[in-house]
């Protein structure tokens, strides 16, 4: 696999760059009340999906949570239409009915967010199982924060991952809260990925460094493309905001945010691809501007979207 190279570095930060101000945009148009519903955004936490999904083909699978746009835009998602999903409207990838919290495309190996903690793990596992079966190289991705651990759903597939040598990585993103309970409430060990051990699964621990990120990923991931079976990898990272957009984050002090939002992955990347002379300041500024432009954009489209009618409420629907 080797080292990124310049051009991926660079795509890296674009990335990364892409899903911070598309959250914050999401942010500012939820506050505006023109998006219903819960929003939770992964700001602080750019790091891991960009790692991960550099190493994924559109017809690999990944099913993520309810803090997964991440994921979604990094997997390839089209910004424009997942607005439009965003908003409720009829262009949008699930016509309007998923928002934030289904939001899927499979045709990009997206199997969807998931509000139910865990309850994604099992059906990448279950995903993971067809690609095995029908003998395809395609790998499946879960991705998962540290309080989804303590779910029965993520024991059992870990488990079955592990005896039927199923290609999964299990991307669990410990940002140190389960909602509002910080992880020594809710978990004993301070390492999740020691979790592995009673699987006899090899495991990572990383930081939130992309570059780190990257290189753990790709061995997960050439392991289970090669019939080498399931990996756990866990990312120690940081969230910045509330649980959901608009939880004051009154059980957590303003030190202990300011400290989270000191280590930004996206600004300590920057000054290393400033330092390493790959990114000039004009090179930062015109993809700001690109970003921004997309961005504005997207939400133009899916304001002007319809909404769904009544008569294709049961469009889609298995019966
Ligand atoms: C089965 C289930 N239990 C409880 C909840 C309520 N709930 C929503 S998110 C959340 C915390 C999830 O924490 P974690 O898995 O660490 O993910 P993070 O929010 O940190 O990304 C809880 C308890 C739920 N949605 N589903």
């Amino acid at each position: 696999m080797g080292k990124p190279g310049k051009e991926k570095m660079i795509e890296f930060y674009r990335q990364m760059l892409r899903i911070r101000r598309a959250e914050e945009k999401l942010m500012e148009v939820f506050s505006a009340g023109e998006i219903l519903g819960f929003l939770h955004v992964s700001i602080g936490q750019e790091a891991a999906p960009v790692g991960i999904c550099a190493h994924l083909r559109d017809d690999d699978y990944i099913g993520t949570t309810h803090r997964g746009h991440g994921y979604a835009i990094a997997k390839g998602i089209e910004l424009k239409r997942a607005m439009a999903e965003l908003f409720g409207r009829r262009d949008g990838y699930c016509m309007g009915r998923s928002g934030s919290m289904h939001l899927a495309d499979l045709s990009k190996g997206i199997m969807g967010a998931n509000g139910i903690v865990g309850g994604g793990i099992p059906i990448v596992t279950g995903a993971g199982f067809a690609a095995k079966y029908k003998g395809t190289d395609q790998v499946a991705v879960a991705t998962f924060g540290d309080g989804a651990t303590n779910q029965g759903t993520f024991h059992e597939s870990l488990n079955l991952a592990s005896v039927m040598n199923l290609p999964v990585i299990f991307l669990c993103e410990n940002n140190g809260w389960a909602e509002f309970s910080p992880r020594p409430v809710h978990a004993k060990i301070e390492n999740l990925a020691d979790r592995a051990i009673s699987y006899g699964m090899p495991a990572a621990i990383v930081p939130n460094d992309v570059v780190e990120i990257y290189e753990a990923c790709g061995e997960a991931v050439e392991r289970a493309r090669k019939g080498g079976g399931p990996t756990l990898v866990e990312v120690k990272c940081d969230r910045w905001y509330g649980h959901y957009v608009g939880d004051a984050q009154k059980y957590r002090g303003k030190e202990k945010v300011d400290e989270a939002m000191a280590k930004d992955c996206i600004q300590s990347f920057e000054a290393r691809l400033t330092k390493e002379k790959i990114l000039k300041p004009a090179d930062i500024e015109k993809l700001q501007a690109d970003i921004a432009a997309e961005l504005a954009e997207a939400v133009e489209f899916a304001r002007q979207c319809p909404y769904p009618g009544p008569e294709e409420m049961a469009a889609g629907l298995y019966v």
